[in-house]
């Protein structure tokens, strides 16, 4: 049985949860499970990151990309990629334009967004000029057709929901304006997403895990 570890406010995490529901593949689950430089955990995940699952033999694969990949070829049944070949490659450049040039760019403003902390000016600079870039890049590629990548449901529409949110929340308070902002789509295609039942268990379960970290 396959077990995914992480945790319920991972956006990695989170994105290959849904995966997962939307595959209808059995898996276990250790959300319990916090990212660390330990060498025990490094020994479970070589980044000290999550999410990363463990197979059947003791077999661990890390990369929330990755194990969706591996979850692709091994359970082909219900899958989240077109057949068609360039059709594949058009989904996965959106994931790495959502997930390189947006949420990775704009996590260089977590640590004062979300987690009390400050960040320079020279960096909020920085990040607003490469973000401009993925943004566009994103504004270029989305199709919202009513799907991210066109009328199938794709692996691209679980990363887009994971991972858009945060954009529009970091850059509203850091920058005091969505960057996002531009793409009217956004809000109705999240919300149109959010009512699938494997996003909205998931969404849910975020929920959860905010309003429990906020009581402590
Ligand atoms: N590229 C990784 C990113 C995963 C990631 O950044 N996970 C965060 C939690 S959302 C984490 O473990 N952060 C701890 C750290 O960076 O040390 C993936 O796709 O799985």
């Amino acid at each position: 049985m396959l077990r995914l570890c992480g945790f319920h406010l991972s956006n990695y995490h989170n994105k290959v949860r849904i995966a997962l529901l939307e595959k209808g593949v059995a898996f276990e689950e250790d959300a319990a499970c916090r990212p660390s430089q330990q060498d025990e955990f490094l020994a479970r995940s070589p980044m000290g990151k999550v999410p990363f699952v463990e197979l059947d033999g003791g077999v661990r694969l890390a990369e929330s990309q990755a194990i969706c990949e591996y979850l692709e070829e091994a359970y082909p049944q219900k899958p989240l990629y077109p057949r068609d070949p360039l059709a594949r490659a058009k989904v996965r450049e959106l994931i790495i334009v959502i997930e390189l040039h947006l949420e990775l760019v704009a996590r260089r403003l977590y640590r004062q967004a979300f987690f009390g902390g400050s960040i320079s000016d020279e960096l909020k600079r920085s990040v607003e000029k490469d973000l401009a870039k993925g943004v566009r890049a994103f504004g270029q590629l989305a199709k919202f057709s009513p799907y991210i990548a066109g009328a199938e449901l794709t692996l691209a529409d679980c990363s887009a929901f994971v991972h858009l949110p945060l954009v529009t929340l970091s850059t509203r308070i850091i920058y005091g304006r969505d960057f996002l902002e531009g793409m009217p789509q956004v809000k109705p295609y999240l919300k149109m997403l959010g009512e699938r039942p494997a996003f909205a268990r998931v969404n849910e379960d975020r929920k959860s895990a905010q309003a429990a970290l906020a009581k402590k």
